[in-house]
């Protein structure tokens, strides 16, 4: 019997947290990303301080992407990154929507894949509209087609991205240990 090969597939995390002490959560979050079983993390963005988005008032953000190759479906990696969320504390129910949150992981993209499903879609919906996701992006893979709107650098092309800064390497947490 012929064996297939096992199927890697490249997938795009976003990561957020403004509570906390935010830089120690999204360090935390990468971290426990490399050790997600079935899955390498292949690619972390640097950690960006960025003002919060939406109607709800809130402390900046630190935001940052992580490019994984997995081969967990997309399903089982929804289960993974919310089975971590749970791990760093995040308590959804007490939580408003679009409000402060410990740490939240998001799936920004799964291969080429497009899933339009009640509890979940990919690409990420939100990712055209924020600078939080695409700037990082635009540091680790520019080219990464984002399904049915093109590259990164071409959205990511005329974004604002004064109101994002770089935390210097430094204040982060190795994720390499
Ligand atoms: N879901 C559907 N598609 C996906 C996907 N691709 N990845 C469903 C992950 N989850 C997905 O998510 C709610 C439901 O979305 C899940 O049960 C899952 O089945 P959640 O994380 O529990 O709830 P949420 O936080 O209210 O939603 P979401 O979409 O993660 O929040 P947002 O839109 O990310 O807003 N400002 C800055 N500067 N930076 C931020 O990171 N984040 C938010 C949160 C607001 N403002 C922000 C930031
Ligand atoms: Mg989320």
């Amino acid at each position: 019997m012929v064996s297939l090969p096992e199927l890697w597939i490249p997938a795009g995390i976003g990561i957020g947290s403004n509570q906390d002490d935010p830089v120690e959560q999204v360090s935390v979050a990468l971290r426990a990303l490399a050790g997600l079983p079935d899955t390498h993390l292949i690619y972390a963005s640097s950690l960006y301080r960025n003002p919060p988005m939406g109607p709800v008032a809130q402390s900046d953000y630190v935001n940052a992407v992580a490019i994984l190759l997995t081969r967990k479906s997309a399903r089982e990696l929804l289960l993974g990154l919310q089975a971590l969320e749970l791990a760093q504390g995040r308590r959804r129910d007490t939580e408003l929507h679009w409000g402060p949150r410990r740490i939240d992981l998001d799936i920004l993209t799964y291969g080429r894949q497009v899933i339009d499903d009640p509890d979940l879609i990919i690409p990420h919906p939100g990712i055209s509209l924020r600078n939080f996701v695409l700037l990082p992006l635009l540091e680790i893979c520019p080219d990464l087609p984002i399904p049915g709107q093109g590259t990164v650098s071409r959205l990511a092309a005329g974004l604002d991205g004064t109101k994002l800064e770089k935390i210097p390497t430094s204040m982060q947490d190795s994720i390499q240990d």
